[in-house]
């Protein structure tokens, strides 16, 4: 092999992305009679917001059930990104994402009107912006771990949750699955959150390449 050839060869076996990882899939099915929602009747600006907005607590089709946030615990969590919050119609959408810790988040005002948007770790606030008028856009960096939930208060009825993830994570689509990738190969445990209908844990050893199944289950 020539000097070229070999650096190359070096550095590719070098490069990060060469390190072996496999991947975590599966699906969150609920078992049971799926709870009836009644609508979230608005109180105010109901030009703006209607007269009511959808409960989106809880997701279920065909047996699905929709944002349920995994996490696998103990892997590394994935490179910070950035995620975005939108205001629409008095509801945030996504009502559920998870982020990488160390993630900016772009909160934007979708809505001709002022809301408030008021994350919350814990007890602690996390960001507290006002965002008077459509289009307004304020980014933040979300740096420590854990569930941040996001009230406006001007309208009580909005509610969104952010998963500040120190491990690799996702969130269920409307088809209940999800798809974690870049996992090292090992046994981890793993946890799956639904605001509503609380926790469930389970194991799973990921390959080195190739994927890992595991489902879970909610239900009454
Ligand atoms: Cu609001």
């Amino acid at each position: 092999m020539n000097r070229p050839a070999l650096a190359v060869a070096l550095l590719l076996s070098l490069a990060p992305w060469s390190t072996a990882a496999g991947e975590l899939r599966g699906v969150v099915r609920f078992q049971g009679a799926p709870p009836a929602l009644a609508p979230l009747e608005t109180t105010k600006e109901r030009a703006i917001c209607g007269d009511s907005v959808p409960d989106e607590a809880v997701q279920i089709a065909a047996g699905m059930l929709r944002n349920v946030v995994v996490v696998v615990k103990g892997a590394p969590a994935p490179a910070p990104g950035k995620g975005v919050l939108d205001q629409r119609g008095c509801r945030y959408v996504p009502h559920v994402q998870t982020l990488p810790v160390g993630s900016t988040l772009e909160v934007v005002n979708g809505d001709p009107t002022l809301h408030n948007v008021h994350g919350y770790l814990g007890q602690a606030t996390a960001f507290n912006l006002a965002m008077p008028s459509k289009d307004s856009r304020l980014a933040r960096q979300l740096k420590k771990p854990g569930l941040v939930v996001v009230r406006c208060d001007v309208h009580d009825w909005m509610s969104a949750f952010i998963w500040v993830a120190d491990g690799p994570a996702a969130v269920t689509g409307v088809d209940g699955a999800f798809v974690i990738a870049n996992v090292p190969p090992g046994t981890y445990e793993v946890t799956a959150w639904h605001e509503k209908l609380g926790e469930r844990k389970g194991t799973a050893t990921v390959p080195a390449t190739g994927a890992a199944t595991l489902d879970f289950t909610f239900g009454n």
